[in-house]
């Protein structure tokens, strides 16, 4: 039986949204946040020594990184390769930049906008509040504002001519990609600058799928 380590409003919801696509029966087990922390709670490190979501276990086995976890569930539940182009084939290699893109290059600066969000609203002395919000200020004009258009205006361009980002079907790299493209949505990216990405959101909030997944845990909100 596989069982879901979900901690809320988390990456672990496209382990939830992927295992639905493919129809398997499942566990879920809801970890709630630390609320002033927003960290995992430390039961989670019981499971697997990082204690990070998502991480599932399958009878025995306990397997962590979202990544490595859709290939594990891929590799084994979907040997007919429906949510992923089979090897060999011209898309492959389209879904697997995609796949190992969303945590490896656009979660990058979207965990730091993420960190110097929470620096800003930290309550400080108010002598201190001028400095900090000018070390934010230049962290988001140097860095993360560029770094995040950089990477949006590289989607909206890939999504120009193709409806999902391997291609022309929907794969499981596109349920990769949900949780970095939404998390940088909640976090002032202005979707109309980017209608191809809006619109893939849109779609895929439209999946059954998704929809049951969601329904499962209650919300599927992204820290902001
Ligand atoms: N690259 C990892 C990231 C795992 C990760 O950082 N998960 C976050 C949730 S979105 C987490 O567990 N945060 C709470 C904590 O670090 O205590 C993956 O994709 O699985």
């Amino acid at each position: 039986m596989i069982t879901v380590h979900h901690l809320e409003y988390s990456r672990s919801q496209r382990v939830l949204w992927l295992l639905e696509e493919l129809g398997l029966s499942y566990e879920v087990k809801v970890y709630k946040r630390n609320p002033k922390t927003k960290m995992a709670p430390p039961e989670m490190k019981a499971i697997h020594p990082l204690g990070k979501s998502p991480i599932i276990t399958d009878d025995s086995l306990v397997i962590a990184e979202s990544g490595a976890i859709i290939e594990y569930l891929l590799d084994r539940y979907d040997t007919q390769n429906t949510l992923r182009p089979a090897p060999g084939a011209m898309e492959r290699l389209p879904y697997n930049y995609w796949l190992h893109y969303a945590e490896g290059s656009l979660m990058q600066p979207l965990v730091v906008a993420l960190i110097f969000s929470e620096v800003q609203k930290a309550k400080l002395p108010f002598f201190v509040k001028p400095i900090v919000n000018g070390i934010v200020g230049k962290v988001n004009a140097a860095y993360i504002g560029p770094q995040v258009k950089l990477h949006y205006g590289f989607m909206e361009q890939e999504l120009q001519n193709k409806p999902w980002f391997a291609g022309p079907d929907f794969t499981a790299a596109d349920i990769q990609m949900s949780y970095p493209v939404e998390a940088g949505l909640t976090r002032g990216v202005n979707p109309s600058r980017y209608p191809k990405v809006q619109d893939f959101v849109n779609r895929i909030h439209q999946r059954p799928a998704w929809k049951k997944a969601e329904a499962r845990v209650g919300d599927f909100g992204i820290p902001s």
